[in-house]
Order: C-alpha cells, then sequence, then structure tokens
C-alpha cells in the first residue's frame, strides 16, 4: 500500500518518483527534477543522469566507450561504459519545482523518520545509525551495509566527526530551522554478505526540532517527512520517566515520573493521530508503516532484572547466525525489551502504543547514540562525554524495520515484485 492520493505519471515506474519532504502529498518524476551544480540555475535534469538500467530514458544514450571497449555493437550482456555515467559524476544537488531540496541517489528511496520530543537524542542518533551501519559494519552478516551515497549532504558526516572524533556534543536544533536534509545514505540489503545482486535502497535521513513534532499541523506543515517515511523510530526518552543517571542523586517525585510519561505518551498520540488522518483510516492500527519504539539514552537507564540492552544486536547476529529465523529472533528481543520497559513503569506508553498500533507493525528496541553520559567541563563552560562515545542498537532498531518493511531477509529473485533492480550486467 503506498501513500494515498499521490498522482503518478504515466510509464514511470513508482520506485522512480522522487518525493519531497517539503511537498506533502506531491511525487515528482525524474524529468521535473533539477540539477545544479553551483547556484546559478539548473543545468540538467535527475532524468538525464540516471543510468541506462533504471531511468527513464533507458535504451536511448549513446553508449560512446562501447566501441572503446569491445569494438563495435560489443558483446552482448558486457558490462559497459556509457557517457551518461561520466555526466552523473559531480557534485549534483537536485531541487523539486518548489525549490526544495530532494535526493537524486540512485536506489528505491528508503525514508526513515527520526521522532521524538526535544532533547530526546534524535540529532545524536542519525550519526550514530551510521556510525553503526557504515563505520562499524554491524549488519554486514545478514548482508545489509550502509555507504555513501553519490550525492550528499556533508552535515551528517560533519556531525559524525563532531561526536565520534572530536567528543562533542551536538547543539539542540533550533526551532526556527527549516527541516534538514534529506542525507542520503546507499543501503544494500543483500541475501548474504557481499552478494552481487544486493538490492540498493537510497536511505533518507531528516531531523527537525523537538518542538515540531508537537501537534498533527505542527508535523503536517513543518515535518512532513514523517508522513511519508516508509518506516519510522520513534525515540522515547528516558529522563524523568524511568530512573536514570540524569536523576543524579535527586529523588524524583512519583507527581515528575507521572507528569514525564504522560508527555511520552501524548508524543505517541499525536503520532497515531496524524498518521490516522493522513492515511484517512479510522484507526491508526490500520496504518501499514513498521515501527520501531526505542528506549533512548539506554546507557543512562537503571535497568532492572537480567535483561541486558547491550547484547540484543549480538543474540539476535548469533541466533540468525546458527538457523534461527530473523523474525523470530528479533521478535524475542523486541518482547524481552517491552517486558524490560514494562519492570522500568513504562506501563503507560505501552498500553498506549499498544491500543494505536498494530502489533505486527510494531517493535520495542533500546539504544545509545553514544553509550555514555554528557558532563559539563567546569573549566571551559562547554560539556562532552564522560567516555569516547560509541552507538549500540541503533542498527538492531533499522534492522527491526527493515524486516518488518519485509526487505529482510531479502526475497528471492523470482519472489521478486518488480522492485528490485536487475543484476549489473543486464544493464547493456
Ligand atoms: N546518556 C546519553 N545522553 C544522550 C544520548 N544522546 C543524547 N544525549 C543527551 O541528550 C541531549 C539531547 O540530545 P539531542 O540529540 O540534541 O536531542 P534532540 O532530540 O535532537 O533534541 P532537539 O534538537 O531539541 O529536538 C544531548 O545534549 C545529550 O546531553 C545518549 O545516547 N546517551
Ligand atoms: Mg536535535
Ligand atoms: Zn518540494
Amino acid at each position: 500500500m503506498e501513500p494515498p492520493a499521490f498522482a503518478t505519471t504515466e510509464g514511470v515506474p513508482m520506485s522512480a518518483y522522487i518525493v519531497c519532504a517539503k511537498c506533502p502529498g506531491k511525487v515528482y518524476a525524474p524529468h521535473q527534477i533539477d540539477a545544479y551544480v553551483d547556484d546559478n540555475g539548473p543545468v540538467t535534469t535527475l532524468a538525464s543522469l540516471q543510468p541506462a538500467s533504471t531511468g527513464t530514458k533507458r535504451r536511448s544514450r549513446k553508449r560512446f566507450l562501447r566501441a572503446l571497449v569491445d569494438g563495435p555493437g560489443g558483446r552482448s550482456g558486457s558490462p559497459m561504459l556509457s557517457e551518461t555515467n561520466f555526466e552523473r559524476l559531480r557534485d549534483y544537488r537536485f531541487r523539486c519545482p518548489e525549490g526544495h531540496l530532494v535526493d537524486g541517489n540512485q536506489g528505491i528511496p528508503f525514508g526513515l523518520a527520526v521522532l521524538g520530543p526535544s532533547s530526546s537524542s534524535k540529532s545524536h542518533l542519525l550519526p550514530a545509525l551510521v556510525h553503526e551501519l557504515d563505520d562499524d559494519s554491524a549488519l554486514r552478516s545478514l548482508g545489509v551495509t550502509l555507504s555513501n551515497a553519490l550525492y550528499q549532504d556533508p552535515q551528517l558526516k560533519a556531525d559524525l566527526v563532531q561526536v565520534y572524533d572530536k567528543r562533542n556534543i551536538l547543539e539542540a536544533t533550533t526551532e526556527a530551522a527549516d527541516v534538514i536534509g534529506p542525507y542520503g545514505r546507499k543501503l544494500r540489503i543483500g541475501r548474504t554478505s557481499g552478494d552481487p545482486y544486493a538490492t540498493e535502497h537510497s536511505l533518507l535521513l531528516y531531523d527537525v526540532a523537538g518542538e515540531k513534532l508537537t501537534t498533527i499541523i505542527d508535523i503536517v506543515q513543518s515535518a512532513s517527512f514523517a508522513i511519508i517515511a516508509k518506516a519510522l523510530l520513534v525515540l522515547i526518552d528516558p529522563v524523568d520517566f524511568l530512573p536514570t543517571q540524569f536523576d543524579g542523586a535527586a529523588v524524583l517525585s512519583e507527581r515528575t515520573r507521572t507528569t514525564a510519561a504522560i508527555a511520552v505518551r501524548d508524543g505517541v498520540r499525536v503520532i497515531a493521530d496524524t498518521l490516522s488522518e493522513v492515511w484517512s483510516v479510522r484507526s491508526s492500527k490500520f496504518v501499514p508503516v513498521p515501527i520501531c519504539f526505542i528506549l533512548a539514552k539506554a546507557d543512562a537507564i537503571e535497568w532492572t532484572g537480567d535483561f541486558d540492552w547491550t547484547t540484543q544486536t549480538d543474540l539476535v547476529l548469533n541466533a540468525a547466525s546458527d538457523g534461527i529465523d530473523l523474525t523470530t529472533a528479533l521478535c524475542t528481543s523486541s518482547d524481552a525489551t517491552r517486558k524490560a520497559f514494562l519492570d522500568l513503569g513504562g506501563e503507560r506508553v505501552v498500553q498506549e502504543i499498544e491500543d494505536s498500533f498494530d502489533a505486527d507493525r510494531v517493535r520495542f528496541a533500546a539504544a545509545s547514540a553514544t553509550c555514555a553520559m554528557p558532563v559539563e567541563n567546569a573549566e571551559h563552560g562547554e560539556s562532552s562525554w564522560t567516555e569516547d562515545p560509541k552507538p549500540k542498537g541503533v542498527a538492531l532498531s533499522v534492522l527491526h524495520v527493515l524486516n518488518l518493511a519485509g526487505l529482510v531477509p531479502q526475497k528471492d529473485a523470482d519472489e521478486d515484485d518488480g522492485e528490485t533492480p536487475n543484476p549489473p550486467l543486464d544493464s547493456a
């Protein structure tokens, strides 16, 4: 089920459409997307830059170097160099007809919205996701890898350096700032590590101030990437709500905990209400978008019982490598996280989640962007982390939604629904 009310142009496959996060309800064909190399106006369109195998002009291109490689005509099915491929390799920026930045990377777009109130770790979770999936290759054994896209926004890379190399804390996203992104990253999903026939997706990430996620109107007006996303990661901020290291020596009153729990519950409710409005369904249980609810800043939570949030990724990956069905392993981890959340006092929120969403489209995970606490450095008036920051649990959260979306494990080619690109040698 694709998002409703999106008009399309005949002859363009749905996967080739570009969704603009700032033009809610619209999708654009590649020939409507302008490509810029500087601010002096568009130089071409996205359609003219798409390689023959996935673009809409796939057979019409002059393959000028084919003759150099294979002689006139070339060998059927052999890889070849094409003029278009060289044209593509410039530092383009792409804009929709309204002038908004959009992603022009190859691959099936997979918008992943990270949502949560102010200070819930959204801005740290985005570099954490890249660190775990790309730098640490956390899901390589399952054939899932993330890498740099051809065209990318440098801001996400800069945030990675700030947090993980320089040990800095990112500033709160200002309410005045527009939606940040899309940050495009190449997400390859194969059946095994290094699968040459892996399906290529363009993972699209955005950031926005938590204040813009507080009402239905705010979300639709200022964070519409959330309503066109293929999956959601919803962050639950444990501070004040659950026992955490942020409590310090303070003994928080029952009233403080309840107020924080109600704020988290209301955040879940507004997401559910927004989705059911935009999808025009009578209940958010009918919204076909996978969601992973993440207990954020998991390093700071004072966990009880024998649940160990730090081992969940390994437990799932080891179970999968032992031949246990991946969905079963993920559900086991999600159930254990849900139970631990209940044990910590999360009933009110778990209830709201389960009343609002179809249980088959929801998972629970625990994650930390840093596995370290922030500290004020009194001398310089700056904040930093208590130890070298490293992420944990973010890749597992992404794996949950990829699994719920039916993308992992990857389907066999003969069960293909037409969205999977051809193996590379067919492109000639
Ligand atoms: N212990 C711990 N603290 C974290 C973690 N991530 C973020 N923090 C703390 O939480 C604060 C808020 O994190 P942000 O990433 O700025 O939160 P945000 O959701 O982007 O907030 P807005 O931009 O205001 O919407 C940071 O300044 C850190 O002090 C984490 O993984 N562990
Ligand atoms: Mg932020
Ligand atoms: Zn737009």
